[in-house]
């Protein structure tokens, strides 16, 4: 056996280990099962998620006023839902969760799924959160809170935006004017556009119709000329399971479908999708290892042959 051929082996194997290790990110050493990823603290203390309680709605929040990116999350490790924050240092590990304030955002209700933004209001460009609070007599609502560039402490009272929803995201993030999509457990979701005259969401009378399964969560962007066609990670229900699956909308010609994605299928619940496109990773909460609590897990989506391109 030449050397040659043993430096050919050894490239060719590498290579081969890093492609079949390429889906993954693993911080933390103990606790990997299955190929996921459960997302854990940078100093080795603990998880950001916990053993003994849920932690749902992850969004990555890539903050330009500081260059920092931070996870924002809601966790009912108090008791009722409420929602934290993490920063996410360079190796893509988390600083210890850090629980958003109580005077406008965390309430005895439950606080989840978060989307931090800036925005425009007015002649000025301020960074708001919005979030879905869940109280038994209200239901849940979309709330919106403008906040603090660089703590998040809320700088005046959360204003109820008017509607319901199971869960939000933000449709292409980085955006000056940003859309909100709103899911609540129908074929469809609603896309709703920043007001950047009032300082609040409007409702664009745009509903993008899968018709098929329940829809529960969705995170997306679009693409095309116009912004004509849309591709999402959706949350749907499908044999009593929460699961993720790639949607394609199109709204001239309309076209439409939701396919399983292969990565993401498991016998438990996944969902709540956000994608961060720039890292390509998809944060999502699956209750996978069994312990009957949903923790967080992110997956790199450049491993994925379909969610980024369009089904053939
Ligand atoms: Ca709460």
């Amino acid at each position: 056996m030449s050397i040659k051929f043993i430096i050919k082996l050894f490239i060719i194997s590498t290579f081969f280990f890093l492609f079949s290790c390429s889906g993954y990110f693993n911080m933390d050493n103990s606790d990997e099962a299955g190929g996921d990823l459960s997302l854990a603290l940078a100093d080795g203390s603990g998880y950001l998620s916990t053993d003994n309680y849920n932690e749902i709605t992850p969004f990555l929040y890539r903050n330009p006023d500081n260059g920092k990116a931070y996870l924002f999350f809601a966790s009912d490790r108090d008791g009722t839902y409420d929602i934290y924050y993490a920063e996410m240092n360079s190796e893509g590990k988390f600083s210890k969760p850090i629980k958003m304030d109580t005077n406008y955002i965390n309430t005895s209700g439950d606080e989840f799924s978060p989307v931090v933004f800036k925005a425009m209001s007015g002649e000025f460009t301020y960074t708001y959160i919005s979030f879905v609070r869940r109280t038994p007599a209200a239901g849940s609502k979309v709330y919106n809170c403008q906040i603090d560039p660089l703590n998040f402490n809320s700088v005046g009272e959360s204003s109820d935006i008017g509607f319901s929803a199971s869960s939000i995201s933000l449709l292409n993030k980085n955006d000056v004017g940003p859309s909100l999509l709103i899911s609540d457990g129908n074929t469809y979701f609603r896309k709703y556009e920043w007001d950047s005259i009032y300082g609040s969401w409007n409702y664009a009378e745009t509903t993008i119709d899968f018709d098929s399964s329940p829809i529960y969560g969705v995170d997306g962007f679009s693409f095309g000329m116009y912004d004509y066609e849309h591709s999402f990670i959706i949350n749907v229900m499908v044999e009593n399971k929460y699961r993720l699956y790639g949607g394609y909308y199109c709204i001239e010609p309309l076209t439409n479908y939701l396919y399983p994605i292969k990565e993401y299928s498991s016998p438990y619940n996944d969902k709540d999708p956000c994608i961060d496109l720039k890292t390509m990773k998809v944060y999502f909460a699956s209750d996978r290892y069994g312990k009957g609590n949903y923790d967080l897990y992110r997956y790199n989506i450049l491993t994925f042959d379909k969610v980024m391109q369009l089904p053939k």
